[in-house]
């Protein structure tokens, strides 16, 4: 039997970007298996557990293969069993344009276009199928504009305030670390591709602590694991920056040279005394005293700080207070040293011609549209006026799971006057509230562009396979709408290939493509067998490996790394980080509802190992190895004593947002005070009614406007009796 070879490249929303090869079966056209690319220097030949199972998604049974509409008189509401088939028929592709074109513009000349609001997040991180078409259809029509904050801006913000820029130490360098901080963040889980490099790095003498609330298999792998109270790191950052200070550890060439702010930061970290920090975080002085000066004397030391740390109401402060230690030590200043949050900074791809503001000009408004936060959804849908949302269309992304205050997004889906249309792989939780529900492509199913937040390649991820049924791709949908509604404009039948050169600059004139990108063509790509390092100066002629902020240039107001932010000041904002515990935690436990007894506990609504956010949570294979917490409510033993609650018990997890059934799990993973549970699909398990986002708030972050999902109160109790037995049974 002949097969062939496809690269692609994994458009999962998570920092490696590995190379993917996809063995076909040339006859019948069917892949047979995917590989991690051997060639690759980060994926280095194998994939994460999650995606070596990819073929399971993508030839589900349920996945969505046809257009549908709902039924007429059927009403809006969760996804349950034969819902499918109750709710919703099959339609033609034709049909399905024709009425979302009429829709769309009856409810612009009506409302005003402003009154649609496009959702969409990193179902596909490719750079046409994240934004590119789409963008365009939507500046077009003069849509209310996204801000997509569900994720990173909170750290992304508080990155550039320190730095002005968002680059990070190369991954393929934390083999020559000697320490290794990994600060919120789950390398195990989430970022594999970075643990052959840790590991590497351990076998040569570095040492491994990990910061987090929750212990983690990274945790239980590292040399030391503190784990600190939720949404306290910055009191934990400022201590370190006490002791180093105190002690004269910081690095005065680095500190004099590359950064401003120095004397503003001796002020400021004054009273920040480990003693203090410990109240905070929980960690005791001694440890972070130890900790302070292992880091600053020990180099190379490298921070691998993840997104877990910002998803709280400091957080930003947070990310701010950490990036700037290795400014203090000068960490910058050794191959392996640093930081990294996101490389994302190092690429340059040409996002305006992708995007194409410019359109908003020509749509009925004749102006840039208002700006909506999509981690306001639950609001935007139940309260906004001015215009109310009327039309809602979600594509990469399942907003009825990972909004938060799952409640009043799921009130607001299911209004009978909101038009929605959802563009998805398979009928989520979100797709059942829909009124036109489309059928999309995979990663295997279209070609795309990609760069990473995790490494420093472009890759091109090439079509394996045809497109299953009638699925189509983003770029194919806007495009297809974008000709229903008649715009006149040559720019909406761009082509995907035609749209790679762009999103590479191709057609620029020489000197104006982005110095990382310089020569990265298409032809390049393709030639280098799909992938290709990112260009940058130092590396030329076999000179040194690209180093972060080793050019000295801080793009900031001061030219500096900055200690003190003017420009924070003169947004009236903290120019330096300060701490201040959230308001949904243990210290301000005084306002959680006052029938709490034994009182509240902090929640932490993790992302499943397994899963990636709610991608793949539906598929029996991914449960199952994620069986461990899945419905499940991990707690202390402490706490589930004190509240009559034994393994296995069923418990009630509540707050003034909502609740959630889930079956609890004794362990010492997490510290008494903090309880976890994983995020999934809604509808399946025995809570049978939510997920995880019931319980979060709306309450943004202090800088960026992200979610704080790490930041939640709740009530847990033993499930009252009958209640769980009679919790909806669902698949
Ligand atoms: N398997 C898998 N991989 C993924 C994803 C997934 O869902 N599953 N999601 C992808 C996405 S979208 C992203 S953004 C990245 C995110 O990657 P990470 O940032 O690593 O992901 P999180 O699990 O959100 O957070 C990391 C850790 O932060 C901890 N944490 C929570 N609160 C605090 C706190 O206050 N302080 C500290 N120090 N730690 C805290 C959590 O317990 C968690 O273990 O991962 C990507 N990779
Ligand atoms: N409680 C809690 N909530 C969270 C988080 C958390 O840690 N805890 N993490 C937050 C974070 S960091 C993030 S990034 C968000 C993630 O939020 P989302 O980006 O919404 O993530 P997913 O749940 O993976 O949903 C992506 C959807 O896009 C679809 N999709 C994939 N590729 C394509 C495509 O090419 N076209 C179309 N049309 N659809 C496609 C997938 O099938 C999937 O259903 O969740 C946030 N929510
Ligand atoms: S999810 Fe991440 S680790 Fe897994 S294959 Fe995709 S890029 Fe690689
Ligand atoms: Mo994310």
């Amino acid at each position: 039997m002949g097969t062939h070879t496809t690269r692609a490249v994994c458009s999962l929303d998570c920092p490696d970007s590995c190379g993917v090869l996809v063995t076909v079966d040339s006859a019948s056209g069917r892949a047979v298996s995917l590989a991690g690319d051997p060639q690759h220097p980060v994926t280095r030949g194998f994939l994460c557990g999650k995606v070596a199972r990819y073929l399971d998604h993508v030839y589900a049974p349920d996945r969505l293969l046809y257009p549908l509409r709902r039924r007429a008189g059927v009403p809006k509401g969760p996804r349950t069993p034969g819902c499918l088939e109750h709710a919703f028929e099959r339609i033609g592709w034709d049909e399905a344009l024709d009425r979302i074109a009429t829709r769309l513009t009856g409810i612009a000349r009506e409302h005003g276009p402003e009154s649609i609001l496009p959702y969409s997040y990193a179902g596909t991180i490719g750079a046409l199928g994240y934004g590119s078409m789409d963008r365009r259809f939507f500046h077009r029509l003069g849509a209310s504009q996204l801000d997509r904050t569900i994720c990173a801006t909170a750290g992304g913000e508080a990155l550039l305030s320190v730095y002005g820029r968002k680059l990070g130490t190369d991954p393929e360098d934390f083999h020559r670390a000697r320490l290794i901080l990994a600060w919120g963040a789950n390398i195990h889980s989430n970022n594999i591709h970075l643990w052959p490099q840790i590991e590497q790095a351990r076998r040569q003498g570095a040492r491994l602590v990990v910061i987090d609330p929750y212990q983690t298999r990274t945790a239980r792998l590292a040399d030391q694991h503190l784990a600190p109270h939720p949404g306290t790191d910055t009191a934990l950052a400022l201590a370190l920056m006490h002791v180093i200070l105190r002690d004269g550890l910081e690095h005065r060439a680095w500190v004099e040279q590359h950064t401003s702010g120095l004397a503003h930061l001796r002020a400021h970290v004054a009273g920040c005394t480990p003693a203090h920090a410990a109240a905070a975080t929980g960690i005791d002085a001694a440890t972070i005293e130890a900790l302070a000066h292992a880091y600053a004397t020990t180099r190379p030391a490298v921070i691998r700080l993840n997104y877990g740390v910002q998803r709280s109401e400091n957080g930003a402060a947070a990310v701010r207070a950490i990036a700037m230690l290795p400014a203090l030590t000068g960490a910058w200043a050794e191959l392996g040293g640093g930081l990294q949050l996101s490389t994302s900074g190092a690429f340059s791809f040409d996002k305006k011609a992708l995007e194409m503001p410019e359109l908003m000009r020509r749509s009925p408004l004749g102006r840039p549209a208002r700006v909506v936060n999509m981690t306001l959804l639950g609001d935007a849908l139940t309260t906004l006026g001015n215009p109310a949302v009327h039309a809602l269309f979600v594509y990469n992304s399942n907003p009825a799971v990972i909004a938060p205050d799952q409640g009043r997004v799921l009130a607001g889906l299911a209004r009978e006057d909101l038009f929605t249309v959802v563009h998805e792989q398979s009928f989520t939780d979100t797709a059942a509230y829909a009124d036109i529900v489309l059928p999309a492509t995979t990663f295997l199913e279209h070609a795309d562009v990609q760069g990473a937040y995790g490494h420093h390649y472009v890759q091109l991820s090439e079509q394996a396979i045809a497109p299953p049924g009638e699925a189509r791709s983003n770029t194919a949908l806007f495009r297809a709408l974008a000709a229903r509604i008649g715009f006149p404009e040559p720019c909406f039948e761009d082509s995907d290939e035609a749209l790679i050169a762009q999103a590479l600059g191709e057609a620029l004139p020489a000197g104006q493509q982005a110095p990382s990108m310089r020569g990265i063509t298409r032809a390049s790509l393709r030639a280098r067998g799909g992938s290709e390092r990112l260009h940058f100066p130092s590396e030329e002629h076999g000179g040194e490996r690209f180093r972060p902020f080793s050019d000295g240039v801080f793009p900031t107001s001061s030219g500096k790394a900055e200690f003190f932010s003017p420009a924070m000041a003169a947004r009236g904002l903290d120019p330096m980080p300060t701490f201040h515990p959230p308001a949904e935690s243990r210290f301000h436990a005084a306002q959680a509802p006052a029938d709490a007894a034994p009182g509240p506990l902090e929640f932490l609504p993790r992302k499943g190992g397994h899963f990636m956010n709610s991608t793949l949570a539906n598929h029996p294979a991914h449960q199952h190895m994620q069986r461990e917490t899945l419905d499940r409510l991990e707690m202390h033993p402490l706490d589930a004593g004190a509240r009559g609650i034994g393994e296995g018990d069923p418990v009630l997890v509540r707050n003034e947002r909502g609740s959630l059934r889930l079956t609890a799990l004794l362990t010492a993973r997490v510290q008494p005070g903090v309880c976890a549970a994983v995020m999934g699909w809604n509808s399946r398990g025995p809570s049978g009614f939510g997920g995880v986002n019931q319980l979060t708030s709306q309450r943004l972050t202090d800088l960026g406007g992200g979610p704080t999902f790490y930041s939640t109160l709740v009530l847990v109790e033993p499930c009252p009796a009958g209640e769980a037995a009679s919790a909806p049974e669902v698949f």
